[in-house]
């Protein structure tokens, strides 16, 4: 960091010049995982910034997970994979939001099949108690890291065969004409239960997000009933926010 010469190249405020300049060094290998951070005072002398515009700087890049702070041993370069940034606006799949990031998804199946649909789903998906439903139930890895657990339910008629999916639901379901328009989505935290942490591959207890997705057809007709735990250590949720009317 010589002063002056990074100011420039990047817009916006000092903390979020500085925040991408670590970025970028640490994107192109400059910092490799687990190396040192200088500490927050060298980096203010060597960058003629100000103590509180690195602090923000740092404190910005240890919420997003690239970097880990250790009580009295200082800064480092996270060696975890980054965070994956979901927007909230927009309804995709899994496949899709993997597939932009130039990540590949694929999955392992938790169960798949034709069942007496629960209260929970007769109520939801509109159906006669006695009713039979589809279930898609997988754990979701992104280049083969465990990132969410997903367990879907749709009315049989949307979805006769369950064995179609193989690898994308909505795939299967633009495929039939039943792509979802639009869904109603609620986001809770929850600490993973022994079972889910082990599928997530990480430790009981840990932090969670849970999803339930209801999603429908042009014509208000409920189509996918999902209820999903997502790693807390591997998500950040971002929406954008207007000012009201
Ligand atoms: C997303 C959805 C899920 C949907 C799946 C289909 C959430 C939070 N997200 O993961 O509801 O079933 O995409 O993905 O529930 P696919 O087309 O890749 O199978």
């Amino acid at each position: 960091f010589k002063p002056g010469e990074w100011l420039d190249d990047v817009t916006g405020p000092r903390y979020v010049r500085l925040r991408s300049r670590i970025e970028v060094a640490i994107r192109d290998g400059m910092l490799p995982k687990s190396a040192p951070l200088p500490a927050e005072r060298e980096i203010a002398s060597l960058t003629g910034l100000s103590r509180v515009t690195v602090r923000r700087a740092m404190q910005d890049l240890v919420d997003r997970g690239i970097v880990v702070q250790r009580q009295g041993s200082g800064s480092f370069v996270s060696d975890a994979p980054p965070r994956v940034e979901q927007t909230l606006s927009l309804l995709t799949s899994f496949t899709e939001d993997m597939l932009r990031r130039g990540l590949s998804s694929s999955s392992e199946w938790l169960g798949r099949g034709i069942h007496m649909a629960s209260p929970e789903e007769v109520m939801v998906l509109a159906l006669s108690s006695g009713e039979s439903v589809a279930r898609v139930e997988r754990l979701r890895r992104a280049d083969n890291r465990p990132m969410a657990i997903e367990r879907a339910s749709l009315p049989i008629d949307i979805l006769p065969n369950p064995l179609q999916v193989e690898t994308s639901l909505y795939a299967v379901l633009e495929a039939g004409g039943n792509r979802p328009v639009r869904a109603l989505q609620r986001i809770s935290a929850v600490n993973l239960t022994d079972e889910d942490a082990d599928l997530l591959g990480v430790e009981p207890g840990a932090a969670g997000l849970r999803i339930s997705r209801t999603s429908y057809l042009p014509n208000r007709r409920v189509v996918e009933f999902t209820r999903s735990i997502y790693r807390g250590d591997a998500y950040d949720f971002v929406a954008e926010l207007r000012l009201a009317d």
